[in-house]
């Protein structure tokens, strides 16, 4: 097995990654239903507070092989870090340990349960409020040149990941509809596939949607990623494309993504219409204003042995301040 240097993570290795984008081989999943309805339990608790019959599950790379997955894409001879010092999550966590409800609500079940989902063809509708609105098939998607962006995910449920993505900014497909002046939010939906997604059986209010306010969806910090490690998105990570917002819960950068619009009104998302009161439409990260059920002053990181201290909108507050006319204010915590 060839081991590549984090070296070898160069941009050409990013430009053959936007080459090969994404393929997808037909199969149908085997799994069926997972298991009963966890009324109230939204992205989840946090794993040291298990709620209504939703196991936790340790991040555990051993026990996690998926073949397409096993060869790490970098070693650990020279870790590689974020701007704040913390080391990469090792891949095998990344593509390992997810959230994505459509499959199952067990982290660790996801990217078995993925295995073989098909993203091509595949089309992302961009239409609503713009003067120019248009479907983008993956030619098209493969047409804006990525970048590597290592950003911290910080979960609601209070554990995160360093992730070197490769993405572009949302804006710039954005300027390429034209949103008009009427245009006030961005609603985001993911697939609804009953056939590849067995989590679909689950009493949620499907599709998986999101929202952003438009100015925070043309922030240079908002991605759409296509990639992560040097290697097209995987399944279980949102193949072949999602959403990326850094200084929000990661409940918020939705995966699989297949339609958009520019709309006037706040729309109404996944979580706060499922999740029991307790998810919000802003969800910036905020140490100092506790979940319902839990605190989110400190964190998991994942690939460390200890937890760390929470970050005011996850590190990213002097980037994002100029969104937000006061910063302290409550109001953009939920
Ligand atoms: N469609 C969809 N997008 C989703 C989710 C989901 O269940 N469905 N889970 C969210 C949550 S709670 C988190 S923390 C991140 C996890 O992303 P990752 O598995 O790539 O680390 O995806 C987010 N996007
Ligand atoms: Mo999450």
């Amino acid at each position: 097995m060839k081991k590549i240097r984090p070296s070898e993570i160069t941009p050409e290795h990013v430009y053959l990654s936007r080459r090969r984008f994404m393929t997808g081989t037909a199969k149908l999943l085997a799994g069926a239903a997972l298991l009963a309805a966890c009324g109230g339990v939204a992205p989840g608790a946090p794993e040291d507070e298990p709620t209504a019959g939703l196991p936790t599950q340790a991040p555990d790379a051993t026990a996690f092989p998926p073949s397409e997955d096993a060869v790490e894409p970098a070693t650990s001879e020279a870790p590689q870090t974020d701007e704040l010092g913390n080391v990469w999550t090792p891949y095998q966590s990344v593509v390992g340990y997810n959230n994505y409800y459509e499959f199952s609500l067990l982290k660790d079940e996801v990217a078995e349960l993925s295995k073989g989902f098909v993203t091509s063809p595949w089309t992302v509708e961009v239409g609503g409020l713009v003067s120019n609105p248009r479907t983008f098939d993956l030619d098209d998607l493969q047409a804006f040149e990525v970048e590597e962006r290592v950003t911290r995910m910080r979960c609601v449920e209070a554990w995160s990941m360093v992730i070197p993505w490769l993405g572009f900014p949302l804006s710039r497909l954005l300027k390429e509809v034209e949103p008009t002046s009427k245009a006030k939010y961005v609603r985001f939906e993911t697939v609804l596939d009953e056939l590849q997604m067995p989590g679909l059986n689950q009493p949620f209010p499907w599709p998986y949607v999101e929202g952003l306010r438009l100015d925070e969806a043309m922030h240079d910090l908002t991605l759409l990623s296509t990639g992560l490690y040097g290697r097209d998105l995987r399944p279980q990570n949102g193949a072949p494309i999602r959403l990326v917002v850094p200084w929000k819960y990661g409940f918020k950068s939705l995966k699989s993504i297949v339609k958009i619009d520019l709309v006037e009104e706040m729309p109404t998302t996944f979580w706060a219409a499922g999740g029991g009161g307790e998810y919000g439409f802003w969800a910036n990260v905020n140490p100092e204003v506790s979940h319902p059920r839990w605190s989110q002053a400190t964190e998991r990181l994942l690939g460390e042995n200890q937890r760390v201290p929470t970050l005011f909108m996850n590190g990213y507050a002097e980037e994002v301040a100029e969104l937000y006319d006061d910063l302290g204010s409550r109001e953009w915590y939920y």
